[in-house]
């Protein structure tokens, strides 16, 4: 009788274990469904296309692959024709814009600003810009003996390329309704900060002589080094001051898509880049996505104009951050 009376207590135990188990199990699956559920909501539904980040990764990687590539380089021409080469294949108009410019040392540059198209008729139209040239020097390096050496720029010119590159890609693929010029700009990257506007000759050239007669365009976004690891974009203080209201567009729409790690509501300082030109001389408004570093004097990353802008800094993160979130606010215009 005790024997049984034990048995009964075993078999209860037993059947409770099993039934608080299986209830357990359920109440598991249930909040696993609910967390995927409420994640499907909270997540917004893209109107734009994906942006692969490992295309945009490879097409860093194609341009470092020619070596430095500064203004009247070896390596700058055979760039140049693969970009075009690439835009043409991609966008439905790829304008070339050559000229002879000076240099702050009295040499001449051939510039090569390159502009791809898409919906050339539109009459509402954005830019997506970047400068395409790398730095002849790296003069930033903690090594002396480098400074005159060039640098790869995988980061400062090769990533903004690449965000228009996919872009590109995925523009020929759906068309968005609006008109958009991706711009790469020439020579922006040969300038000493003693000399006034010794930096940025290719936006300079074009904010003077548009590569269409009477051109137009409604805004612009300048992509500069967007491709580091763990990079941090801030208000900088010419966007604002110019185009506010496009800092706040892109900024939102970059928080709703998840990325405000990479996103930050800071006001910077005031950088004399492609977007300053667009703004004053061909009164676009333009603003720039710049890394912001708080780790060195200068605001800007430590491989910053140094050898170690090359593959090791990018992260393709980074460039999805950036690449996404322009996609979107691209789409979303009518
Ligand atoms: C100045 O240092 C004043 N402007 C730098 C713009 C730049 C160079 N961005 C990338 N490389
Ligand atoms: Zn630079």
């Amino acid at each position: 009788m005790y024997l049984s009376n034990h048995k009964l207590l075993f078999c209860f135990f037993g059947l409770s274990l099993i039934l608080l188990s299986s209830c357990g199990d359920e109440s598991n699956s249930n909040k696993k469904q609910n967390t995927t559920t409420q994640t499907e909501q909270t997540k917004p539904a893209l109107v734009s296309p994906n942006f692969i980040q490992d295309s945009a990764y490879l097409f860093v990687q194609d341009q470092v692959n020619f070596g430095p590539r500064f203004t009247n380089s070896d390596g700058h021409t055979k760039c140049g024709n693969w970009l075009v080469s690439k835009f043409t294949a991609y966008a439905d108009k790829v304008y070339e814009q050559k000229a002879d410019v000076k240099n702050f040392d009295g040499k001449i540059l051939h510039i090569r600003n390159i502009i791809a198209s898409f919906n050339p008729d539109a009459k509402k139209r954005v830019i997506v810009a970047a400068h395409w040239d790398s730095r002849p020097y790296a003069d930033q390096d903690a090594d002396k003996s480098k400074h005159t050496e060039p640098i790869l720029a995988a980061d400062d010119a090769g990533s903004g390329v690449a965000v228009m590159l996919e872009m590109a890609r995925v523009m020929s693929v759906k068309k968005p309704e609006i008109g958009i010029d991706l711009i790469c700009f020439d020579a922006e990257d040969l300038g000493k900060p003693q000399y006034e506007d010794s930096y940025c000759l290719g936006s300079q050239y074009w904010s003077k002589n548009p590569h269409v007669k009477n051109y137009k365009a409604d805004y612009g976004i300048l992509l500069d080094m967007v491709g580091g690891r763990d990079a941090k974009f801030v208000w900088e203080s010419f966007s604002v001051k110019y185009a506010e209201s496009t800092v706040r567009k892109v900024w939102d729409q970059a928080v709703q898509l998840g990325y405000s790690n990479y996103f930050y509501y800071y006001q910077g300082n005031g950088i004399t880049d492609d977007h300053y030109y667009v703004n004053k001389i061909a009164g676009i408004p333009m603003i720039d996505i710049i890394h912001y570093s708080e780790q060195t004097n200068s605001s800007f990353p430590p491989h910053w104009h140094t050898l170690g802008d090359n593959m090791n800094v990018i992260d393709r993160n980074t460039l999805k951050a950036v690449g996404q979130s322009l996609l979107e606010v691209v789409y979303k215009e009518k």
